[in-house]
């Protein structure tokens, strides 16, 4: 009952109903076009794939989905090895088992394992297998930089020639297969040809999204003792100059003073941004970039299988995805996603909204952009800047969309557009998308992600763990591996099986909240552990709190997420100062910029509410749930507060909330 029933969707695939209707023909081109016009009511909402793209797609109809899906479900080790040989090179092909798992944690260690002994190479798939196969000359990626006019261009062969001298490069420093090589770059073309090389030589790339702090930065140096940390002078965003390579030159003062210190500090010089002479350089240590020249195999097979299904991938396709490679997105669907499938893929260096708010639009016309994969908190906020920026341009050539990251909105929903949108749900931890239309192949409704990937059996559980059955909801489960599931924790197993699957014993837990309608369609709600989701960055409250409170005035503090037009959630802080100091702008703005510092601009809280005391369980435990109440003021819904130790703190708070 969690797949589409044939009776409900082939009604609406047949009747290939004309759309858009008449009140979503008035809504404004920008939803539209960009992620389809608002729905009109709510659930049942149906948008059916129009009949042309239903005939040209992968997959073309339900029928064909559940097809498939059945194989991929009734025997997984003969679905993913015929991909797994067909589509790919193996130096060495793997034993009796393509898979084997346990996800019981009763049974003994959570044990995932995909494609065992076989012997392969992401980066050879993703450039030389394709060049081999005729691709040399097409264009791998476009490059556009910050400042519009400024651009690049690199042929599948080109970047491999660049992806062995730097390969080499590293080779010839002494980093081997198995060592770790720290990444903090933005979004250069240098970024995928680090990853790629990292990967053609068997080292674990880390990179850090270069919008986090030096002592975040610092933290994950010590946590996987690098040989090698690749970054660039400095970059420009907007209008603003930021130095990369300071922050880097920080970072690396804060990990040897934690015993941790790093022979090499690879830096390329972007030169639109900083000059080289104006660069600030430790000698013996740093060197220039020029002259210089998840386990692989399961991991490799399912970014790319999902990225061609999930977008419907034709070969004259030219894709384009606006997450930045330090998240996991930029590394399945920015790098290897797409570039295993040989295709043409768009990288963006700069801001979104620079010189204005149509730069996207721009970028998709002047490169023709066929698919375009983004996130409903960058699409929100250039809504804000009004439809001209959008209608301003042709977007003719998109075919297919994509969203990440969030719950996306109803008002940004799919609604009978032009263009099919994929919503596709999926984590970090998941390699690749998990539950996600395939365009074409059945009616979305906007806001659900829809139906599992092939391989992947959703379920969804009460608080005791007991699978639910028909129209529900709860938290959301994966009964079995795929081939893109995560191993590990690095260095930490345990944590691993305690996070993710002990809280349901048999089920690998995903931290979600989700609802599945009469049809079959699947709901995300949320996170429903303390996880905050700022435009799209997944937050832990732990880290923001930790942050507050090492901050000398501040005795304790409780931070939750609350809606945020843009942001979708934006981080609001609960903070008690220490005994003797009073509340104040200042005490509000040093503490916003202990946690700029410590984790992150992006992680900075958005309202510091004072609290003389937080509302606690006698046994001390703070209760989140009347937090996120007070803090989106829904005063009235506040529940049982009798459980607490001092009930009057509730009181207090609310009489502060807009101090
Ligand atoms: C790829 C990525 C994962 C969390 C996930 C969920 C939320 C992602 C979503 C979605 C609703 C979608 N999420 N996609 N919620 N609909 N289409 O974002 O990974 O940074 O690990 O975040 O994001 O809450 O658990 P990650």
């Amino acid at each position: 009952n969690n797949l589409p029933t044939t009776t409900a969707h082939f009604r609406h695939v047949d009747a290939m109903a004309p759309h858009p209707s008449s009140a979503a023909a008035k809504l404004s081109h920008l939803k539209a076009v960009v992620l389809g016009e608002a729905p009109a009511s709510g659930d049942d909402d149906v948008v059916v794939p129009s009949h042309e793209f239903s005939r040209q797609a992968l997959v073309p109809s339900t029928q064909k989905y559940l097809e498939m899906y059945k194989a991929s479900i009734e025997d997984p080790a003969k679905f993913w090895s015929g991909i797994a040989s067909s589509e790919f090179y193996w130096k060495q092909r793997w034993g009796d088992q393509v898979y084997s798992e346990n996800l019981d944690v009763r049974k003994g260690n959570i044990n995932i394992e995909w494609f065992k002994s076989g012997i392969t190479n992401v980066c050879y798939n993703c450039l030389d297998r394709n060049i081999d196969a005729g691709l040399g000359d097409k264009i791998a990626i476009y490059w556009e930089s910050n400042e519009p006019g400024f651009d690049a261009t690199l042929t599948y062969s080109q970047l491999l020639d660049r992806v062995c001298q730097l390969a080499n490069y590293l080779k010839s420093i002494g980093v081997r297969k198995g060592d770790a090589v720290v990444v903090y770059l933005p979004m250069l073309m240098e970024l995928p040809i680090t990853i790629l090389s990292c990967a053609r030589i068997g080292a674990v790339h880390s990179v850090v999204f270069a919008g986090f702090s030096a002592e975040s930065l610092a933290q994950r140096i010590v946590d996987c003792k690098p040989k090698v940390v690749i970054t660039c002078n400095a970059v420009k965003r907007g209008p603003k100059t930021i130095h990369l390579k300071d922050i880097v030159d920080a970072a690396l003062i804060e990990s040897a003073n934690n015993g941790i210190s790093v022979d090499v500090c690879l830096t390329y010089e972007n030169r639109s941004a900083l000059k080289r002479e104006s660069t600030k350089w430790e000698k013996g240590r740093d060197v220039w970039w020029e002259g210089v020249l998840h386990t692989t195999g399961g991991y490799m097979v399912y970014a790319a299988t999902t990225f061609k299904y999930a977008f419907d991938y034709k070969d004259s396709d030219v894709y384009w995805c606006t997450a930045d490679c330090g998240w996991i997105t930029g590394h399945s669907y920015v790098t290897y996603g797409p570039m295993l499938n040989g295709a043409t893929v768009v990288v963006f260096e700069g801001a979104p909204n620079y010189p204005d708010p149509g730069r996207c639009w721009d970028i998709v016309d002047k490169y023709k952009v066929t698919i375009f994969y983004t996130a409903p908190t960058l699409v929100r906020s250039l809504m804000r800047d009004g439809d001209e920026y959008v209608t301003r341009y042709s977007r003719r050539s998109l075919r297919v969309l994509g969203s990440i990251g969030e719950p996306i909105n109803q008002r940004l929903g799919v609604g009978g557009s032009r263009c099919p949108i994929s919503d596709t749900w999926w984590q970090t931890e998941t390699g690749g998308f998990m539950i996600t239309p395939l365009p074409g192949a059945w009616p979305q409704k906007p806001g659900s992600a829809t139906f599992p990937f092939f391989g992947v059996q959703p379920v969804i559980v009460d608080e005791k763990g007991v699978e639910l059955d028909g129209e529900c909801s709860g938290y959301l489960c994966v009964k079995n591996s795929w081939p893109g599931a995560f191993r590990t924790l690095y260095g930490d197993h345990e944590r691993y099986e305690t996070t993710y699957f002990k809280p349901f014993p048999g089920y690998y837990f995903t931290g979600d909240g989700c609802r599945r309608d009469k049809d079959g369609y699947h709901w995300l709600t949320g996170r429903v552990d303390d996880v905050i989701n700022v435009s799209g960055h997944r937050i832990g409250t732990a880290e923001v709190e930790s942050a507050l409170v090492s901050h000398p005035h501040c005795a304790e503090a409780a931070v939750v997420g609350v809606e945020h037009e843009v942001k979708g959630q934006s981080i609001y802080a609960f903070v008690t100062p220490v005994e003797g100091i009073s509340y104040s702008d200042e005490l509000r703005k040093s503490l916003i910029l202990t946690v700029r510092k410590q984790i992150g601009a992006f992680a900075a809280p958005d309202k510091i509410h004072w609290a003389p005391g937080l509302p606690k369980t006698r046994s001390g435990k703070i209760m989140r749930r009347i937090l996120r109440k007070i803090a989106s003021r829904q005063l009235d819904e506040l529940g049982d507060t009798s459980t607490l130790a001092d009930p009057g703190v509730v009181d207090q708070l609310i009489k502060l909330a807009d101090v």
